[in-house]
């Protein structure tokens, strides 16, 4: 059976074959119950199985496709949205424990095989994941890059540029013109290109600095210039935990100032001089970092002008939502078990990267939409046997409840099945306590249909 959810997200899909699109929608389904399952495990037969390496297999089944259907669903989402953000970053996936799959190349460290993916997540301006817009895979030359490419790590960094420029096209192309969207990414993406790209009207950017780039019409440098302006405001960030240190609360200066940049030296025809660009310098600095660990400092670059200390702290919240991604990429990689999938070529991997990209857009919505959206009827996520099923298991009850339960109810029992202990300390349950709940809710719920269908 497949989920009604799946069919939902997919409806969109148009691989050009009504078997190909009936069988991505079961993998779906069923990866989704059990996403850190291999592939047989979660098929449960070997039917199932082998025409799920044929789909894998199918150079039919493209990642374009399934990627063009859940943009479509994401747009369908974002609809109707005021504000939105796009969080753009790449991760490497590694597969050098599978020596023998063909069509990888070398990672950042050269003994590592495997491939890239750069990703655009549409979240709303509150972090809850709204889906991916866009993602480009990519393998490495082994020829170009060398054996001891490390050494080269910028030249590569680059060349591959490129990739956070078609990403904004990519993820903005179709906006709904009364949606605001804010990109954001981090410190790879200062790259003065980017700032000058060509981006629909109501888009901008918000990037984390990395170069201290000069001024126009004086010899000042960005860093220094905006670190000397007046202290704006103060405000207090979260800092999550950290190897070696716990999590603290950051008491940080805010500065602000509206600067324009130099554009860097061109000699060559293929790259003509730039103009200069003005943007919103956003610096903050932690007041009193702790003696062992290293103060929180983010020197940010927007495209927005910054009218005041309000808006600021707005745009520091924008820039801690980037994590979002990082979540992401955390799913993907142990919540889909990625890297451990065995597929004899790459562009296998990617189409069932494609196809995970739904299954962990799903995880983190729910994680995150039960923070927001606690009260909200459990419906919107769960089907009516499921959250059944999850209420009688976990009260030791045969009867149900008088009203619907809330998503945030829902959420802390598939937490507590996946090993949540819901203390106070404990905070909003996490996306892997999730992952490991769905898994046995999946298992009670086909047990209780057993029961409770006549
Ligand atoms: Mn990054």
């Amino acid at each position: 059976m497949t989920d009604n959810w799946v069919s939902q997200e997919m409806k969109h899909i148009e691989l050009g074959d009504k078997r190909l699109e009936k069988r991505l929608l079961k993998i779906l389904s069923d990866f989704s119950q059990n996403p850190t399952a291999s592939i047989p495990e979660f098929c449960g037969d070997w039917a199932a199985t082998k025409a799920a390496y044929a789909f894998f297999k199918n150079p039919d089944s493209g990642t374009g496709s399934i990627l063009l259907a859940q943009k479509r669903a994401t747009s369908d989402r974002i609809a109707g949205l005021s504000r939105i953000l796009i969080l753009q970053d790449t991760s490497s996936f590694d597969f050098s424990h599978h020596p023998q799959t063909e069509g990888l190349g070398p990672l950042d460290n050269s003994v590592c095989q495997g491939f890239f993916a750069h990703t655009s997540l549409a979240t709303t301006p509150e972090g809850v994941p709204l889906g991916v817009l866009a993602q480009h895979t990519w393998v490495r030359d082994e020829q170009t890059t060398g054996k001891r490419h490390q050494r080269h790590q910028r030249l590569i960094e680059d060349k591959e540029s490129h990739k956070w420029l078609q990403a904004l096209t990519d993820s903005t192309c179709d906006l709904p013109a009364d949606t605001e969207a804010m990109v954001v990414s981090d410190r790879e993406s200062d790259i003065y290109d980017y700032f000058v790209h060509p981006r629909p009207a109501q888009v901008e950017l918000l990037v984390r600095a990395r170069h201290d780039r000069r001024l126009e019409h004086d010899s000042r440098l960005l860093f220094l210039t905006v670190s000397s302006g007046p202290v704006r405001g103060k405000v207090t960030v979260e800092v999550g935990p950290r190897p070696g240190q716990k999590p603290r609360l950051a008491e940080c200066q805010v500065y602000f100032q509206r600067v324009k940049l130099r554009p860097p030296r061109r000699r060559t025809a293929q790259h003509p001089q730039l103009p200069p660009v003005v943007l919103s310098a956003i610096l903050i600095r932690e007041m009193h970092p702790p003696a062992d660990g290293e103060a929180l400092e983010w020197f940010l670059l927007t495209t927005v002008e910054i009218a005041n200390f309000e808006q600021a702290c707005q745009f520091i919240d924008y820039y801690a939502c980037r994590w979002i991604i990082e979540r992401f990429h955390f799913v993907l990689k142990s919540g889909c078990e990625i890297e451990k999938r065995q597929f004899e070529h790459g562009n296998r991997l990617m189409r069932f990267l494609a196809v995970a990209n739904v299954v962990a857009w799903r995880l983190l919505w729910l994680t995150y939409l039960s923070r927001v959206d606690s009260n909200r009827p459990c419906t919107v996520v769960l089907t009516e046997p499921e959250w059944k099923a999850l209420y009688n298991f976990i009260h030791k009850t045969a009867l149900l409840p008088q009203e619907v339960p809330t998503l945030g109810q829902v959420t802390a029992w598939i937490a507590k099945l996946g090993g949540f202990l819901g203390r106070n300390a404990d905070g909003p349950p996490g996306v892997k306590l999730l992952w490991q709940g769905w898994r046995r809710l999946f298992d009670i719920t086909e047990t209780w249909l057993i029961f409770n269908t006549s």
